[in-house]
């Protein structure tokens, strides 16, 4: 049994990839990276978090371990590309296959009865991680990226982003205790007005009836939701006026995740995602935008 450790909390930083566990570090000290001095502060090694899953993100696929231990299973994503990716964790009905999977999915079709979604992290900046906790019951599944591709009407997914996993029996690990309510709705959240500054476990519960996610944005210095919603609206081009620090992938109504996230004084928004039938891809969604302030 396990509950989340401070050391759980202060190991979800924006680390640099040296700092992200032993494979990063020989690839970053290959590629010529200087090695700590000795007697520096060692990083917290994200490893010694049981339960984890480190899920790497290429342009445009995945390495992932398989089969993976079920229960409370933390879902650390490290893009390792150049461009966004995310996971969207897809339980998979029994006498149904991952090849069912794969044929439903795709431009102009509902998303079938016999899958649930579960969420799961949401788009890093490139070289950095987000991580998200979710329970797995025993099962198959699929995880798939469903961000647009540069080509128009491609997701990543149909780049080949995509893999199968099989969880296998549950471990006894307990549901963590986040600090930070937020309710997907129908159209937009219910999330706390205001938290301190440092770092919070959110605690994510979805009643929409439609699988509905969020990105997590810092908005810039003196930028607004309205800036955001604007700039989403406006086709996205040009910087835009926030960074992604995290979020999850739609999820079904009744799911559950939590996320770390380490909070600076700022404006925070959650800018609503959701799946256009219409292009099989995951979007930005029109709908309210909830801010959080971080004083
Ligand atoms: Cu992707």
């Amino acid at each position: 049994m396990r509950r989340p450790s401070s050391a759980f909390l202060r190991s979800f930083v924006l680390a640099s990839l040296a700092a992200a566990g032993p494979a990063a570090s020989a690839a970053a000290q290959a590629a010529g990276a200087p090695k700590r001095a000795a007697g520096a502060p060692a990083a917290m090694p994200s490893t010694t978090v049981p339960g984890t899953v480190t899920i790497n993100a290429y342009d445009y696929f995945y390495d992932s371990p398989n089969p993976i231990a079920g229960g409370v299973v933390t879902i650390r994503l490290v893009n390792r590309g150049q461009d966004f990716h995310n996971v969207w964790i897809v339980k998979i009905d029994e006498g149904y296959a991952f090849s069912d999977f794969m044929r439903a999915m795709g431009p102009g079709r509902a998303l079938p009865g016999w899958f649930t979604p579960l969420g799961g992290p949401e788009s890093p900046e490139p070289g950095s991680e987000s991580r998200l906790t979710v329970e797995l019951p025993p099962g198959r599944y699929a995880l798939a990226c469903l961000l647009p591709a540069a080509a128009h009407g491609t997701t990543h997914m149909a780049k080949g982003m995509f893999l199968p996993l099989t969880v296998t029996k549950e471990s006894a690990r307990t549901t963590p205790k986040g600090d930070v309510p937020i309710r997907i709705t129908q159209d937009g959240f219910v999330a706390p007005e205001a938290v301190n500054a440092g770092t919070h476990l959110l605690h994510v519960y979805s009643e929409s009836p439609t699988p509905r996610g969020f990105r997590l944005a810092r908005l810039g210095d003196g930028k607004t939701a309205a800036d955001a919603q604007a700039w989403i609206a406006g086709g996205q081009s040009g910087s835009a006026p926030f960074v992604l620090v995290g979020g999850t992938t739609p999820m079904a109504q009744g799911g559950t995740v939590w996320m770390p996230l380490s909070f600076a004084s700022g404006r925070y928004a959650l800018l609503p995602m959701g799946i256009d039938l219409g292009s099989g891809e995951l979007r930005y969604q029109k709908g309210t935008v909830a801010t959080i302030l971080v004083p």
